[in-house]
């Protein structure tokens, strides 16, 4: 519904612009008609274009009036508070100024003579309250077109004055121009010359230009990433203090450095840098690993080559399997990658400096380096690992793998352990683990069988469907649902980075899981590995809002009182980004490095409304801490408590997440469609008291996204 509306005002919008032109220009040329035959049929066709910018403008208005109707401020305000008065506004003009003359004119014209106009018909027909309407319905729909892709979001009135301060003086500018045009058409028989208004036209256009280009050209330089950057320095946002308020804007707090703040209330306390946060430096580990990156072609078991950059001489890297309590060392060589490399827990809650996020938490290990990162696994569950330096290259390109965390208290029972890890190679195609065709899998019946689905996939939902058996989906994101109930025909959702955890118990016919829309891709399990694979059924989407059974533990919900709450806005428009200028999507009308800086101080309950008007999903990443889900589009979660690490954040919709601010760092928040984050989708969570020595930029290696 969502995509629905905005995409019929937007249409509209476009059709106003070009309508509102063709109109404006008709109106002005009325005056040259050199007889009164002509005249006539050209006013006549006037009131077509005056329908058509009419009937546009209420599909406007009917679309806003309608998102008004059905969601969050934030999804309308703009639209409603600004671009629906600039629609109506030079209609009813026309309506009420242009087309009572437009009448008399009409009543007035022979209609069949072939002589030319009086003086009187041609005061008439130039007439500024007949006029400029349509020349303002022109003039609008440029204030349209730039509000459309330069929304005022977060909406503030200073937004817009600009834009409405030259608006109003170019409509006076055309009155004046008019009324001159008007009295001149009293004195002497204007003579058309097609080509002098061309010129006219041209060298207004051209001047426009050249104005304009001076400010466009010094903002697009000024974008430019500066060479170095600390990631405290961002655009502090300290939030609302308190109870809920839905809707604020984030003006009231000015931007100041988060250690300006964190100084003046922490007074002469030193600040504890991002170093000092680590996991257990001393002890013998329970685990360890060594992973090295390097360069390394590939062969998939479908004999297709993949040109990777691997951990280990391997695309997914090794599984690393650990058990929950245990102390983990890991230890990351870089052979030959170029750009650097690191170590990021996607999903598990680590120490600060174990994160792994170059510039932030570290610096980019380079080729010949090495970094060793210890910590406790202390969540059980799904997670995966990546190169959180240039994520969106390493990633593509293989810098990954899964990562497991066994419960503490050993398994009994027979279970059928699948990771399932999904992946797009750029060229190879797509692939479960190294596998790019059906597996076949023997398992015995009455075995329980765990799939653990993770999508690694840069912007790809991907679809995983179980058919032949009900299954229950056990853990979302790592986390253990309660009471999950069993499901059948539902289609599990993954956008990059999410994980779904799924349990059934082995039947004696075959079960067959999906990855994506055709047959080439899954696992067929039975008995004997054997079996025909079913055709993909009728499903639905898998919903997470209202299912498992409410836990009695819940440590908060939508009714706490939380010590600070942020909006963030997602959306898309044109803006300057590292020395280019094109749409990119936006976190509270920013990218990187002027998104905002969420500041929290340790212990407290945070609250973050998110909301998407853009028109793209946005799988949301924060890293450190898990978000509790408390509602979606205003709708409480009920069922299972849904902690959620990279929450699927559609078109339209808003969603209200928690948690509790208990692991102090630095924080990377960022969209997991690794590309917008390349594009400077990405802001950070920001503790106060600690200090990154890490820095960012173009004099730096450190390319966290
Ligand atoms: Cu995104």
């Amino acid at each position: 519904m969502y995509s629905l509306l905005i995409n019929s005002e937007l249409g509209a919008l476009m059709l106003f612009v070009i309508f509102s032109f063709i109109a404006a220009g008709k109106a002005s040329k009325l005056i040259y008609n050199p007889s009164e035959k002509q005249l006539y049929r050209k006013t006549r066709k006037l009131i077509f274009w005056s329908v058509s910018l009419s009937l546009l403008a209420a599909v406007m208005a009917a679309a806003d009036t309608m998102l008004a109707a059905t969601s969050h401020p934030l999804f309308w305000m703009d639209r409603l508070l600004v671009r629906t008065p600039l629609a109506l506004l030079p209609v009813l003009l026309i309506w009420f100024y242009s087309f009572p003359r437009l009448r008399k004119l009409l009543q007035r014209t022979g209609g069949r003579s072939e002589n030319a106009p009086d003086v009187a018909r041609l005061r008439q027909a130039s007439d500024p309250a007949f006029i400029v309407p349509f020349q303002l319905a022109a003039l609008c729909s440029v204030a349209l077109f730039y509000f459309a892709f330069v929304p005022p979001i977060p909406f503030h009135w200073t937004a817009i004055t600009m834009p409405a301060t030259l608006l109003l003086f170019v409509a006076c500018l055309l009155w004046m121009l008019q009324s001159r045009r008007n009295q001149l058409s009293a004195e002497a028989a204007l003579v058309y010359r097609p080509w002098r208004r061309r010129l006219t036209h041209t060298g207004m256009l051209l001047a426009i230009l050249a104005v304009s280009s001076i400010p466009f050209l010094t903002a697009m330089e000024s974008s430019r990433l500066p060479k170095t950057l600390s990631m405290m320095s961002g655009k502090a946002d300290y939030g609302i203090a308190g109870h809920a308020s839905l809707g604020h804007t984030l003006e009231d707090h000015p931007p100041h450095t988060a250690m300006d703040q964190a100084s003046k209330e922490v007074g002469a306390a030193p600040s504890v840098p991002v170093t000092e946060l680590t996991g257990q430096r001393t002890g013998i580990p329970d685990r360890k690993f060594t992973l090295t990156a390097e360069q390394t072609t590939v062969t998939l078991r479908s004999g297709k080559q993949v040109e990777a950059w691997t951990y280990n001489g391997q695309i997914p890297g090794p599984e690393l399997r650990m058990r929950e309590g245990e102390l983990v060392e890991v230890t990351l060589i870089n052979k030959d990658i170029e750009d650097g490399a690191t170590l990021h827990w996607h999903g598990l809650d680590v120490p600060n400096a174990e994160d792994g996020v170059a510039g932030a938490t570290q610096n980019a290990v380079m080729p010949g380096e090495t970094f060793t990162y210890r910590f406790i696994a202390e969540q059980t569950g799904t997670f995966w690992y990546h190169s959180h330096q240039n994520s969106k290259t390493a990633v593509e390109k293989g810098l990954f793998g899964a990562l497991i965390v066994d419960p503490q208290e050993a398994v009994t029972m027979d279970v059928e352990d699948i990771t399932v890890i999904t992946h797009n190679w750029r060229g190879a195609g797509m692939s479960i683990g190294s596998e790019q065709a059906v597996q076949r899998k023997a398992i015995a019946p009455g075995t329980t069988v765990k799939l653990r689905l993770i999508n690694t996939d840069d912007w790809v939902r991907q679809n995983y469907i179980l058919t032949g058996v009900p299954f229950k989906v056990t853990a979302i994101d790592g986390t253990d649902l309660t009471g999950p109930t069993e499901l059948q025909n539902q289609s599990l959702d993954l956008l990059t980075g999410g994980r779904y955890d799924v349990t059934f118990t082995m039947p004696d016919h075959p079960v067959f899981l999906r990855v994506g829309k055709g047959n080439s891709l899954g696992i067929l399990m039975s008995k004997d590995g054997s079996g025909d694979i079913p055709e993909r059924p009728a499903v639905t989407t898998f919903d997470p809002t209202h299912y498992g059974t409410a836990a009695a533990d819940a440590p908060f919900n939508r009714n706490s009182k939380f010590d600070r709450e942020f909006m963030m806005i997602l959306d898309n428009r044109f803006a300057f980004y590292n020395g280019g200028f094109a749409a990119y999507d936006t976190i509270n009308g920013e990218v990187f490095p002027n998104t905002p800086m969420f500041v929290v101080k340790e212990g407290e309950l945070v609250k973050t409304t998110i909301i998407n008007r853009s028109s793209v999903e946005h799988p949301m990443h924060l890293h450190g801490h898990h978000m509790l889900v408390l509602s979606r589009n205003n709708e409480t979660v009920s069922g299972s408590l849904w902690w959620s690490d990279t929450l699927d954040v559609a078109p339209g919709e808003s969603y209200e997440v928690a948690f509790r601010a208990d692991n102090p760092g630095i924080w990377m928040d960022h969209c997991q469609n690794l590309s917008h984050a390349a594009a400077g989708m990405t802001m950070h969570l920001m503790y106060e008291g600690v200090a990154s020595p890490f820095e960012v930029g173009t004099a730096t290696p450190n390319r966290p996204e």
